[in-house]
Formats: structure tokens, sequence, C-alpha cells
């Protein structure tokens, strides 16, 4: 498309206007604009999601997190993460660029049962989700896995893996969670970043698979 804006405009350097060279190359390149898509994270309480969206955004994470009180000990569950001191509140928010052009929006779902309404919101114009699970709680997981089924968004499992819990090879996991085998389920580490890009494009090229254009 013609830019509007004349030659003669353009080449008036402008303290304001970043120099060239520290412009990605989608942001000078008028014929790659990048795609952005949208991906959910789910899961139970304390499973990672916080940690998962805060290891690889490139902007600070927006974060709802409420320092857990008595009141909450009732309704969120921390035998497993007694560590665990503040809580997700509405969802976690954080954005990752791959490859220039692949512009990757995460919403973290809030784990509380308590927020269930927002899910209908949450995964409008999703591509696909990840649903994080804990091999010592692996029935948290349920109620992502049944959403997402029912609803028909690609998804793939990760299996967080906490130090100190017992390592599952990934299809005894299929197994106890009956998970079809067109669905990816592997084992990362939500705090290291590596791990956690190999997760989130092992959605994206399931959510192509699953829903070819
Ligand atoms: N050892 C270990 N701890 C983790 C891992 N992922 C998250 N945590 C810790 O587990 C707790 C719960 O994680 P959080 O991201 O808040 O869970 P959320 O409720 O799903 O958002 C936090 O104290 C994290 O630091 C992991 O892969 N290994
Ligand atoms: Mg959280």
């Amino acid at each position: 498309m013609d830019s509007v804006v004349s030659d003669a405009a353009r080449s008036v350097v402008s303290p304001f206007v970043e120099a060239e060279e520290d412009l990605r190359s989608w942001q000078t390149d008028r014929t790659r604009a990048p795609i952005a898509t949208k991906i959910v994270v789910a899961g139970g309480f304390g499973v990672g999601k916080t940690t998962l969206v805060t290891a690889v955004s490139e902007i600070t994470p927006l974060q709802t997190e409420a320092l857990m009180t008595e009141a909450s000990e009732e309704h969120d569950d921390l035998t497993a993460t007694p560590q665990k001191l503040t809580t997700t509140v509405a969802m976690d928010f954080g954005r990752l660029t791959l490859d220039d052009d692949l512009v990757l929006y995460l919403f973290g779902t809030p784990g509380q049962q308590r927020f269930w309404f927002m899910w209908d919101d949450l995964v409008r114009g999703a591509i696909g989700a990840v649903v994080l699970a804990d091999t010592r709680r692996l029935k948290d997981c349920f109620p992502a896995l049944d959403y997402f089924e029912s609803c028909g968004l690609p998804y793939v499992v990760a299996v967080n893996h906490f130090d100190g819990s017992e390592l599952f090879d990934p299809d005894d996991v299929r197994e106890a969670l009956t998970i079809p085998a067109r669905i990816p389920v592997m084992i990362m580490d939500a705090r290291r970043r590596i791990s956690v890009i190999e997760t989130l494009l092992s959605l994206v090229r399931h959510a192509l698979d699953e829903t070819p254009e």
C-alpha cells in the first residue's frame, strides 16, 4: 500500500523517530506485517502459569497478583506449593515476538474456580491454549482439558516439572489424562525461557495443523 507520507517528509530527521537500525525488520519492511496471535495459558492453581508468562514476556507482564490472605485459605489449596505467597487475582498478560514477525500475546487464566466466568471472554480469538499440568496434582487440569475439548480450541499439554517431584514420561501423562494421540504432550520448565518457547511453538504448529487456512 502506498504511504500517505511523502518521501520529502520521511527524509526529515525527527528526534522523536527511532533510528532505522533500531527498528525490527517487520517495522520497516512494509511487505511483512507481523502476525499477532493470542494464546491462552491454563491449568490449576499454582501450576506455573504466572511463572511461564513472566519467563518469556518481553514486556513487563501485566499481573494482578495479590498477597494470599487467610480469607483465601479455604479456596486455594496450598498443599503442593506451600511457598506460594501470591495468587493471580484476574489474569496474566505478556507478549513475545518470535522470528520478528510472529507476535504471541499470552493470556494466563486465573486458576481459581471462582473465575470460570472469564474463560469465554479469554478464549475469544485465541489460536490455542497451553494446559499446564503438575504431576503431583494431575486432576487439577481436568477442568481446562474439558473446557478446550468442548469448545474445540486446539491445545497442547505441558507438564511443568517441579524440582523434587517424580519425572514422568510424556506418554505416561497422556495415558493418565487420556489425552488423544493427536494432542502434543511435553515436559517443560516454566522458569526457563527456551523451554517455554518450545512449548509455545509446538502449540502454534499444532494449531496450524488443526485449523489449516
Ligand atoms: N521448582 C519449580 N517451581 C516452580 C516452577 N514453576 C513455578 N514454580 C513455583 O511454583 C509456584 C507457583 O507458580 P505460579 O506461576 O504462581 O502458579 P500459577 O498459580 O499457575 O500462576 C511459584 O512459587 C513458582 O516460583 C517450576 O517449573 N519448578
Ligand atoms: Mg498465577
